[in-house]
């Protein structure tokens, strides 16, 4: 790219460009969403998202403002000027980040230009029919236009432009081919054929390296996407993913070594008192239980106090999420705890949206039916008690005290009576929530039918689909996803394909165990960072070298132990789960973005960072600490880890120099506690 020789690399503009900016639909929005805070800390109005509009989604997540900077302001006014409608604002989210979104409808009278256009420039083909790959076209093409005008507004800054994904890379080689004065940055959460092949039945991992890419992406029609995905990687200046195994499959997939991994963080939250999300752990556990009480009407003959929640949830990816491996793992369990006598109820929910018409009668059924009783309960509790008062009232001296048997009236006894039969069931507790569009060819539930999982008295684990996210506005399952996850005993999540992985990251912040396996991102990260990752309720399953049966057996065993365990040991090992939180905050995972920028930086502006630069150390690592401490924890003595860094890979550490994450945020693993939490060494690799 040709880049005027000095832009002032020190106070850089930097743009984030992404399809889920304010706009939930998968895990980018969860990266954009966290990370907000350490950038707006790090960058403040030097800081803006680019994304597509969503009306609806904005209207909610978006407060319109007056944008100042006046490179920003000459560039609207000029693209609103030829037609494209924008939207300037703060994403109402912690840091309140600046978003610029893009209503792509106003960019669709350039639709067919832009489709030759990239085609003879790019040579990335675009079928006519395929509204996604299109949106992403205009939307491309959209910040191709902005960015172009902003450098030319903008004379004296650098600017960094990161991309996430394919669906916002199609900007990428446009920078490149027009020579755009910015340093472009693409990260990849996923390959597009990673995803195709791995839901299929191929042997993924072991032959990355034979895929005919082109064939295999024109087998499956998304060779146009593919190309667009592959000319993004190869068209940045500095190509990253979120985790070794993702780079290993870029690198295979999209042929080009990633320049480093840049794992998502969270942003987590400490309260004031240590022990509070135990507590929470405790009142959102009951609130489950309501629902158990219910859904298990006629049924309810298990011990509660027995009794624990595992989970699974994520996108509706029957095989990639590794739901095939978790019920067959299910089923084993419930085998093995059978044989063993065991007198503990495991109670498994599967939360993964898929099509359905209503919720089930059934379900609904259960709720009511157990209000009633509820209802009724209190309602003969009451006329006891008045009773009771008034009878002692009238009570004296030689009278016998007020006989029980006295206190239930014949009505009382009659709405009891009424309740206890309207628990009657002559079927068993349903498996699902929902009625399904596809019941009948539903894999999951397949499945389950296959397993014969069926909630019999019998078997120690039940199941129970519940086909759509939570929210506490469900009149069957009234929770919100997090204070469900708290509620709940432990997460398993024990996919085939998984970059990264949030849910098992965010159990692990809430103080809640969780299983993952070795083929995903998060998984692989706990693996390298904690020698003894299980002690710690990180538990990882081989789903790499092992055949797949004996994944599922270690799987089971894992569940099987962990019915063992007594409350005591619950509660200690949710302990040490969630003083593992610092290592997944963004304070620390941030760095590595960090480290991609300084590299953009100097691969695009190798002049600006010559010897008598007029911003000596600037890549000595003290001006990098200098923007993060605020956000740090005092400096500590610490443990030192196998890797430099969460994301120590190729050449990001190019742009290092000295710099390292535990320059970023001083992290130790949490002094030990009390002997009984922690019977055990405490090891780093
Ligand atoms: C938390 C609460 C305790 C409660 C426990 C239940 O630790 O603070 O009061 O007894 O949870 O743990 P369990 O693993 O049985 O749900
Ligand atoms: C991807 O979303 P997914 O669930 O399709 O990106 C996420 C954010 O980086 C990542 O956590 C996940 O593993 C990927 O698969």
């Amino acid at each position: 790219m040709s880049h005027t020789p000095r832009r002032d690399v020190r106070n850089h503009v930097l743009f984030e460009v992404a399809t889920e900016v304010a706009n939930r639909v998968g895990g980018i929005y969860s990266v954009l969403k966290s990370k907000a805070q350490v950038t707006t800390a790090e960058y403040g109005s030097m800081y803006t998202l680019l994304g597509p509009l969503n009306r609806a989604s904005a209207a909610v997540e978006v407060e319109e403002i007056v944008p100042k900077d006046p490179a920003l302001v000459a560039t609207i006014k000029s693209m609103n000027e030829r037609g494209i409608k924008t939207l300037y604002g703060r994403w109402l989210i912690d840091g309140a980040p600046r978003v610029l979104l893009f209503d792509t409808g106003t960019g669709y009278y350039k639709l067919d230009e832009w489709k030759g256009d990239l085609w003879s420039t790019a040579g990335i083909p675009s079928p006519p029919d395929d509204h996604e790959t299109n949106e992403a076209i205009v939307f491309g093409y959209l910040i191709a236009w902005f960015l172009g005008e902003y450098v030319y507004h903008e004379k004296e800054r650098a600017v960094i432009a990161q991309f996430h994904e394919w669906l916002a890379g199609v900007a990428l080689p446009l920078c490149r081919k027009r020579k755009i004065d910015v340093t472009t940055i693409f990260t990849t959460h996923a390959t597009l054929l990673g995803r195709y092949l791995c839901a299929g039945s191929v042997d993924f991992y072991n032959n990355l390296q034979y895929f005919d890419v082109d064939a295999e992406a024109g087998k499956r029609g998304i060779y146009h996407r593919y190309c667009i995905e592959r000319g993004a990687a190869h068209s940045a200046d500095v190509f990253t993913t979120v985790s070794h195994i993702t780079a290993y499959e870029s690198e295979h997939l999209l042929k080009r070594k990633p320049d480093g991994v840049l794992p998502n963080g969270l942003n987590v939250k400490k309260f004031s008192a240590t022990h509070e999300f135990q507590n929470l752990h405790q009142v959102n556990k009951e609130k489950i239980t309501d629902f158990i009480r219910g859904h298990f009407y006629g049924h309810n003959d298990f011990d509660l106090e027995k009794t624990l929640y595992v989970f699974t949830a994520g996108r509706y990816e029957y095989r990639n999420k590794g739901v095939d491996m978790f019920i067959e793992s299910l089923a084993r369990l419930n085998h093995r705890m059978k044989s063993a006598g065991s007198d503990v109820t495991v109670v498994a929910f599967i939360i993964m949206p898929a099509q359905t018409t209503s919720l089930a009668v059934e379900a609904l059924k259960g709720q009511a039916v157990i209000k009633s009783l509820k209802d009724t309960i209190g309602h003969i509790e009451h006329n006891v008690s008045k009773k009771l008062f008034n009878k002692s009232l009238a009570w004296h001296e030689g009278q016998d005290p007020p006989d029980e048997k006295d206190l239930l009236s014949a009505q009382d006894k009659i709405m009891l009576r009424r309740r206890l039969y309207a628990m009657k069931r002559t079927h068993l507790p349903p498996v699902v929530t929902h009625n399904m569009v596809n019941d009948s060819e539903d894999p999951i539930l397949n499945q389950i039918r296959r397993c014969q999982l069926f909630n019999h008295p019998s078997d120690r684990v039940k199941v129970i689909f519940h086909p759509e996210f939570l929210s506490s506005g469900n009149p069957v399952l009234p929770i919100d996803y997090d204070d469900f996850v708290r509620g709940t005993h432990m997460g398993v999540f024990s996919s085939y394909y998984e970059p990264w992985g949030y849910t098992p990251a965010e159990c692990t912040v809430m103080g809640v165990p969780s299983i993952t396996t070795n083929l995903s991102g998060f998984g692989c990260y706990m693996e390298e960072l904690i020698e003894n990752a299980s002690d710690y309720g990180i538990y990882i399953v081989d789903r790499r070298m092992k055949a797949i049966h004996e994944s599922v057996e270690q799987l089971s065993e894992y569940m099987f132990e962990f019915t063992q365990k007594s409350k005591r040991q619950r509660i200690n090992q949710r302990n040490r789960t969630e003083r593992l939180s610092d290592l997944l905050d963004w304070k620390r995972m941030g760095m590595e973005y960090v480290k991609a920028r300084q590299l953009a930086l100097r691969r695009a502006y190798p002049d600006s960072f010559a010897d008598g630069d007029e911003e000596p150390g600037f890549f000595d690592g003290t001006e990098a600490l200098k923007i993060s401490r605020p956000l740090s924890a005092p400096g500590s003595p610490r443990e030192k880890s196998g890797m430099m860094t969460p994301g120590d890979f190729a050449s990001l550490q190019e742009g290092r120099e000295g710099l390292s994450t535990e320059d970023y945020i001083a992290w130790k693993l949490p002094e030990e506690e009390e002997e009984e939490s922690y019977p055990f060494p405490l090891t780093l690799k």
